[in-house]
């Protein structure tokens, strides 16, 4: 049932893997033929190849509109070779058939997420593309047809052993038919609801999971897998009824912790509970942070957590009062003593030492929160919005490991180790904190938090003012500092005030119209300022 491949049409938008698919197939004595730049980047590889207007006498035209679809093309793809009148039909007009198809499409879907243009996204919708793809996916008894890199490998393999067999092709067809549907689905969603007026999202098939969402695990269809688990108290208000609910498809995580001590968690416990361990799991090294009304009034990290938590709350005692602590370690006695100084709502661990625990339960109203066994950041994310909800990929770019390896410095001198710790703490610190936010950070800890305001000027005052005031000792903390912005800087002025009050570098992600000005403002006071290229955006 093996079909030998002696010709092959390749027509690719996404040129990953080209060369060395042009290649294998070359070695293996295959043909090939190819459309405009696909044929230019092979016959570029050195591999020989035949332009597409060569074997259809006819040049592409309408600016790339029309360039297979031509029945020397399209007769080639189609004519079963089982068949002794196709064989003959082929042979009179005298066309070659081909026994591979290899095309991916115009990148439609990736066009509409840019937000390009109208004119522009038409001009990605594929139709000779999925017009070969369809034609040899029903044509699988004699034709092999691949539309994903991942597989170029099998096709080189398939090449020098003889062909795909049929049920090789089989599944191959049935990949193609899935990919061109998706696709078309894609285009069906956005032409009704930008043509449509009475668009009405149900009406219209899903658009398909891209193979990242897949990999996330984004569910496919309205539903999650979610358990009742308790009914809570209220909600964020007296007369809000509330529940907990655990998604299996999720977790372990904060819905399943165990409460140790104190009277039952209320919603809004859950809430700032879930920002706390967000932020104490961003970091390697023990670290605390101590969260009021879903932002961190402090984040530190130590030798131990008893270091980290003096640290987190000497940057907000104020706020700190009635806090909800989270740390990525066991709890230690030696911290569960300041702890139990100062009154807290909640504290939440992966563990508690046994004299911790015995020197917190005497307090009635703290609650202490046990994580599950295997506690992990969600991968994906939810958020209501009326009638619906978002779904993105948690913010985990730079969980793990080595963040400051791709920063790139723009002002000043090159940070020293211990600058650039403090640099990348508050870069860490800060995908903690709402936007817009701007965080102070000195000793592995923060100073000063700008967070929630509605332009970044404020948010650098607010992380200046509270820097300076709230250490209660005179001493203006902002001086000798280091900043993250979670942003870039959209003009000079933000940053400008950050200088006024003496931090001495700052980690930006950079990509503003104004990062000349920025930048030239912070060179001019021989700021240290590096950009990360990415933003951690937080609402
Ligand atoms: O504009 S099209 O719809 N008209 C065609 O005749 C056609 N033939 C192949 N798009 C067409 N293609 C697409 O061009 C393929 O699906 C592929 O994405 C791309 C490859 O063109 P090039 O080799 O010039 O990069």
């Amino acid at each position: 049932s093996r079909q030998p491949i002696r010709r092959a049409l390749i027509s690719v938008y996404d040129k990953t893997g080209l060369e060395d698919l042009a290649a294998g197939l070359h070695a293996a004595g295959v043909e090939i033929v190819s459309t405009g730049s696909t044929a230019k980047r092979i016959a570029a590889a050195g591999v020989p190849v035949i332009e597409v207007s060569e074997v259809t006498g006819f040049a592409e035209c309408l600016d790339g509109r029309v360039k297979t679809l031509h029945p020397r093309v399209h007769a080639g793809i189609l004519a079963d070779r089982r068949r002794e009148d196709h064989r003959a039909q082929l042979q009179e007009l005298q066309i070659e058939p081909f026994d591979l198809v290899v095309v991916n499409l115009y990148p439609f879907a990736d066009t509409v997420a840019s937000g390009a243009a109208e004119d522009q996204i038409v001009e990605q919708i594929d139709i000779g593309g999925p017009s070969m793809v369809r034609a040899a996916a029903k044509n699988h008894a004699s034709v092999a047809v691949v539309v994903d890199p991942l597989r170029y490998h099998d096709v080189v393999t398939a090449a020098g052993a003889g062909g795909f067999s049929l049920a090789a092709r089989q599944r191959l067809a049935a990949l193609a038919f899935a990919h061109t549907a998706a696709y078309d689905t894609a285009v069906a969603r956005w032409t009704s609801q930008q043509f449509d007026d009475d668009f009405d999202a149900a009406s219209v098939p899903a658009s398909p999971l891209s193979r990242t969402e897949k990999k996330l695990n984004f569910p496919p269809y309205a539903g999650l897998a979610l358990q009742r688990l308790d009914t809570l108290r209220y909600g964020e208000n007296a007369h809000q009824p509330a529940a907990l609910y655990a998604d299996s498809s999720a977790g372990p995580g904060l819905a399943q912790a165990k409460t140790l001590h104190g009277k039952a968690m209320s919603y809004n416990n859950y809430v700032d509970a879930d920002a706390a361990v967000r932020t104490a799991f961003d970091f390697a090294q023990p670290a605390v942070a101590i969260i009021k009304h879903a932002n961190p009034c402090g984040v530190a990290v130590g030798a131990t957590v008893a270091e980290a938590h003096r640290s987190a709350h000497a940057c907000d005692p104020l706020s700190a009062f009635g806090g909800v602590i989270a740390a990525n370690r066991t709890i230690t006695a030696e911290m569960a003593k300041t702890v139990s100084e100062i009154f807290t709502e909640v504290v939440v661990a992966p563990a508690f030492e046994e004299e911790a625990l015995a020197i917190l339960t005497k307090k009635k109203n703290i609650r202490l929160l046990r994580l599950p066994e295997g506690h992990r950041r969600d991968r994906v994310e939810y958020k209501q919005i009326s009638g619906g909800m978002l779904l993105q990929a948690s913010d985990a770019v730079d969980a793990e490991g080595d963040t400051t390896s791709g920063w790139k410095l723009v002002s000043g001198e090159a940070a020293e180790p211990e600058m650039l710790a403090d640099l990348d703490f508050a870069w860490r610190a800060i995908r903690s904190v709402k936007s817009n936010a701007i965080l102070l950070a000195k000793n592995q800890a923060t100073v000063g938090i700008g967070m929630g305001q509605v332009n970044r000027l404020d948010s650098c005052r607010l992380a200046v003012q509270r820097a300076n005031t709230l250490a209660g000792d005179g001493v203006e903390r902002a001086r000798g500092s280091v900043a993250a912005s979670d942003a870039f800087f959209p003009f000079a002025d933000g940053l400008q005030s950050l200088i006024t009050a003496g931090v001495r570098a700052v980690v930006q992600p950079g990509g503003s119209q104004r990062d000349e000005e920025v930048i030239s403002a912070a060179r001019d006071a021989g700021l240290t300022m590096y950009l990360t290229g990415t933003r951690h955006f937080f609402h």
